[in-house]
């Protein structure tokens, strides 16, 4: 994790900010200020904006701007459970910046964990094993999820939309090459091998050891904080209960096709 303090020049120099995120697996900007239309420039310095498929939550006037709030008729649902970004897409999404706009007076936390430090601490049978390994990742969870707390069946038809993908399940990084964990507790809906082994391990058991607390980090939300994170390089959840009143503004960039790393 890198942190630039309010008075660092850098926070609105997206080339500053890719040089980061090519070490780091997420960056906590402090002190930012930052106008919708703000935050989707900043965005597009670090890579083309996406526009979620969930319609609901989309800001009125900027589409690629996601309103990640817990209240109202369009709860955002999912994000508690440990995923990366848009792993159900062919080509995933790789940076997100989500920025505290309204924040409980405690709680509200966001956990990361690093994918390239779960791939290194791994037992050296489990790399054996995931050598060449393919997850298929599905939209149908968050579809159902989305139609159930939604009240909104036809929210079911994104996963007409997203048909399942294939992804390496350790997947050279884009920009290192170097080996990371590539999974999402939400979207993972089973693991095909590769190489000739047979995999017995799951999703779960790979999410479990790469989220151990020594691999984890919490940010805990200031007023002005941006945080922004390489999903292919971090894994991440948020930690609080529905009863809190949170908004939080999320942009994307699109990413590229997940090479194997073997
Ligand atoms: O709200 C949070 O803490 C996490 C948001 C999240 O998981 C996401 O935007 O994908």
């Amino acid at each position: 994790m890198a942190e630039l303090p309010a008075d660092d020049d850098r926070r609105y120099d997206p080339d500053a900010l890719l040089t980061l995120l090519r070490t780091f697996a997420l960056v906590v900007l402090r002190g930012m200020e930052l106008t919708p239309a703000q935050q989707v420039e900043l965005t597009r310095g670090l890579g083309e904006p996406q526009v979620d498929p969930d319609t609901h939550n989309r800001h009125p006037d900027h589409p690629e701007l996601f309103v990640v709030d817990n209240s109202g008729d369009t709860p955002v649902v999912g994000n508690n459970v440990w995923h990366t970004d848009g792993s159900f897409l062919r080509r995933p999404i790789r940076y997100t910046m989500l920025r505290a706009v309204t924040l409980p007076p405690s709680g509200g936390d966001t956990l990361y964990a690093d994918s390239r430090t779960a791939y290194e601490t791994m037992p050296p049978q489990w790399r054996d094993v995931l050598a060449g390994a393919m997850g298929v990742h599905t939209y149908d969870r968050i579809a159902a999820k989305r139609a159930e707390a939604h009240n909104n069946p036809a929210a079911l038809a994104g996963s007409s939309t997203h048909t399942p993908v294939r992804h390496p399940v350790i997947r050279a990084h884009p920009d290192t090459g170097a080996p990371v964990l590539f999974v999402n507790d939400l979207c993972l809906s089973r693991i095909e091998s590769g190489a000739g082994f047979p995999v017995e391990l799951t999703g779960a058991d790979l999410i479990a050891h790469a989220t151990q607390d020594q691999f984890v980090y919490r940010h805990q939300w200031a007023p002005g904080d941006v945080v922004v994170w390489d999903n292919a390089r971090a894994l991440h959840r948020s930690d609080f209960t529905a009863a809190l009143t949170r908004v939080m503004h999320r942009t994307t960039t699109a990413g590229d096709i997940p090479r194997s790393f073997t």
